[in-house]
C-alpha cells in the first residue's frame, strides 16, 4: 500500500501539499463550498473569503492574519445562535498546536466589514489535552483525523452579520510558528442580546506578540507540561 503512494508524494508540488485550508462548512444541515484546492476559482458562489493558496502566514502581526488575505465574499450563510456551524479541511497534515475559533460583529454589510477593527472575539478553542507537548494530543490533531471541527455559536449572541475565522496554529517546527487562518461570513439569527465583555475584544492581526509563549515555542525542548492558547479567554455567552 505505501510503495504505490510513492509516485504521488513525489510528483506533489513541494510544500503545497503540506499545509491546509478550511475549504468548505456545513451550517445548519447545508453545506456550503468553499475555495477549493491550491488555486481556488475565480467568482465562486460562496460564504467563504478568498485565500490565495495552502501556505502558511509566519509572523502573528501580518496583516494576512485577518482572513487569510480574503477580503470579501458574494453570500452569506444564516444560522440560528445556539446552533453550530462546521468548518471542513480537505487536507491537514499537522498534530502539535492549537485550533481557535473567532468572530468578528459587522455591525452592517459584509461589503464594508473588513475585519479590521479590535472587535474580534473567541468562541471555541482547544490547545494541548495532554501533558506532553511533543505529541499528538492537540486540537490540530483532532482536524488531522476528522478534517471537520464544529463550534456552536453562543445562543444568547446579538444577531446580525458575522465574521467567522478558523485559525490553525501549527507548531512542530521550534519556534517556527505557522498560522492558517480562514473566514467565512455569516448571519446570526435569533433573540439574544449579548455581546462580549471588552477584554475579550482583539484585533486581528496582533491578537498577541510573536514572543507570546503560545506562539514562539519549541516543543521539543521537553520544559513544561502545559500550554497556554494565545489572545484572549473563550467566551461562551
Ligand atoms: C456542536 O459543537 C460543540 C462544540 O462547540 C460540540 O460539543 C457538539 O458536539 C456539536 N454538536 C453537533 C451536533 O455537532
Ligand atoms: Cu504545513
Amino acid at each position: 500500500m505505501f510503495p504505490s503512494l510513492l509516485p504521488l508524494l513525489l510528483l506533489a508540488p513541494s510544500l503545497a501539499a503540506a499545509h491546509g485550508a478550511v475549504t468548505s462548512y456545513e451550517i445548519g444541515g447545508k453545506a456550503y463550498e468553499g475555495y477549493q484546492g491550491f488555486s481556488p476559482v475565480a467568482g465562486a458562489q460562496t460564504i467563504q473569503r478568498q485565500w490565495k493558496d495552502y501556505n502558511p502566514i509566519m509572523t502573528v502581526t501580518d496583516a494576512l492574519m485577518t482572513c487569510n488575505g480574503g477580503t470579501s465574499a458574494p453570500v452569506s450563510a444564516e444560522v440560528a445562535a445556539g446552533a453550530n456551524v462546521t468548518a471542513v479541511w480537505k487536507q491537514w497534515t499537522h498534530q502539535q498546536g492549537p485550533v481557535m475559533v473567532w468572530l468578528y460583529p459587522c455591525d452592517g454589510a459584509f461589503a464594508s466589514c473588513d475585519g479590521k477593527a479590535k472587535k474580534w472575539f473567541k468562541i471555541d478553542e482547544m490547545g494541548l489535552t495532554g501533558d506532553v507537548l511533543n505529541s499528538n494530543n492537540w486540537g490540530t490533531a483532532v482536524i488531522y483525523k476528522d478534517l471537520k471541527w464544529s463550534s456552536r455559536i453562543p445562543e444568547s449572541l446579538k444577531p446580525g452579520n458575522y465574521l467567522i475565522r478558523h485559525e490553525l496554529l501549527a507548531l512542530h517546527q521550534a519556534n517556527t510558528p505557522q498560522f492558517y487562518p480562514e473566514c467565512a461570513q455569516i448571519t446570526v439569527t435569533g433573540s439574544g442580546t449579548a455581546t462580549p465583555p471588552v477584554d475579550l475584544l482583539t484585533s486581528i492581526p496582533a491578537y498577541a506578540a510573536q514572543s507570546d509563549p503560545g506562539i514562539m515555542v519549541d516543543i521539543y525542548q521537553g520544559k513544561g507540561t502545559s500550554y497556554k492558547t494565545p489572545g484572549p479567554a473563550v467566551w461562551t455567552g
